[in-house]
């Protein structure tokens, strides 16, 4: 479905979500200091707030990154039977709450929770000297919560009670621009019940579908529908495993996160080749694809502006769509646990999702999964 079709079907008078888009993404994780310096390390983001001990906070540390309009939250607890501690304990280090920024939280709560949401926080208002923020919060898909974030008049650094982060380590940035989709695993049989609830409860609408004979390998198979807010930017991609040869790597998610969750946060770059260059040289390690790939790659995605060899170097994969093309490359998960992980990618027109990668990029996830043994 092209953007024009997409705009068609939201009226922004009816729109009763009006998100400005992504305002912070939280990690619960079990040590967010040595965290935070493997994301400005290895992913270029910039130090930014603190919030723990020195600011009275006996509870749980947070550490908040920065690059260009992505934020991080890295937050662990301070004291043993915390809900945080219990979440890591649960699912590993993990997405807890897609953060989104809007300018009426209380509204944004009332219209969700009135629509069916699971309230998580009821609209807060929160001020120190740099202004006022009112946050609220609901339920979605396994442990997970959406926040919504209302800036009024401030600013501060990031939110109250933080304080300015000014460490003397800050290794340069690598050009990671914005979260461009974040990608949800939920159960078997459980895609249409959350389609229906971004739907229904978040005015969001389905951009793509595809299903599982699109998409399934000799062995992974899973089914995913695209949902998009009205102005296309927040995109969450939903994912159910599906019956295939040996287990769909979406089990194998469900399997090791006890739960549904986030399975993968993508972020934006100009320059794929520049991004993912700086990012194995900090020690990043990607899927890899057969050097194969490459010999048909152009038959079938045309012309690109990129010479392919350092693509093929890199093993950034390559699609094509009737808007133009993308390039998109998948870290391997990023904790012990085969849960999380990060694309990254540079659209040149498409805003599809790599669709004509789905084979190679799952026979690569295949022989992760054959390496550890969960397959
Ligand atoms: O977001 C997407 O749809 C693509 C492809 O388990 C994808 O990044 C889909 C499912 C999956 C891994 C990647
Ligand atoms: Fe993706």
């Amino acid at each position: 479905m092209k953007t024009q079709e997409i705009e068609k079907i939201f009226d922004e008078a009816e729109d009763f979500l009006p998100l400005n888009g992504t305002d912070f993404i939280e990690l619960y994780v079990g040590n967010a200091k040595q965290a935070a310096h493997f994301y400005q390390t290895a992913f270029g983001f910039q130090p930014l707030a603190y919030s723990g001990l020195s600011t009275g906070d006996k509870e749980a540390e947070s550490y908040v990154l920065v690059q260009d309009k992505i934020r991080l939250v890295l937050t662990s607890p301070l004291k043993s039977g915390t809900a945080i501690g219990k979440h890591i304990d649960d699912h590993g280090d993990g997405v807890k709450a897609v953060a989104l920024w809007v300018d009426d939280a209380t509204y944004s709560f009332e219209q969700t929770t009135e629509r069916g949401a699971k309230p998580y926080m009821n609209p807060e208002t929160r001020k120190d000297a740099h202004g006022e923020i009112v946050i609220s919060g609901i339920h979605t898909y396994g442990e997970t919560v959406h926040y919504f974030v209302e800036r009024k008049n401030y600013n501060g650094t990031f939110l109250p009670g933080y304080v300015k982060w000014e460490p003397e380590y800050q290794p340069e940035p690598i050009g990671l621009k914005y979260v461009d989709h974040m990608v949800g695993n939920v159960g078997w049989g459980e895609m249409n019940q959350w389609v229906d609830f971004y739907a229904d409860v978040m005015g969001f609408a389905q951009l793509i579908s595809f299903d599982d004979k699109d998409i399934s390998t000799d062995y992974t198979a899973l089914m995913s529908k695209v949902m998009s807010n009205g102005n296309g930017r927040i995109k969450f991609p939903i994912n159910e495993p599906a019956e295939g040869k040996k287990k769909s790597q979406i089990e194998e998610y469900l399997d090791f996160y006890g739960a549904p969750g986030v399975q993968h946060i993508a972020v934006a770059t100009d320059n794929i080749i520049e991004t993912v260059s700086a990012m194995k040289a900090r020690g990043v390690e990607f899927l890899t694809v057969p050097a194969t790939y490459y010999d048909t790659v152009l038959d079938r995605v045309g012309e690109i502006d990129e010479d392919l060899e350092p693509l093929k170097k890199l093993g950034i994969l390559i699609d094509r769509d009737d808007e133009g093309y993308l390039l998109q490359i998948f870290t391997k998960p990023i904790e012990p646990r085969p849960t999380v992980f990060f694309e990254i990618i540079q659209r040149k027109g498409a805003q599809s999702f790599g669709k004509g990668n789905f084979k190679a990029l799952f026979e690569a996830i295949e022989r992760e999964q054959e390496l550890r043994g969960t397959l």
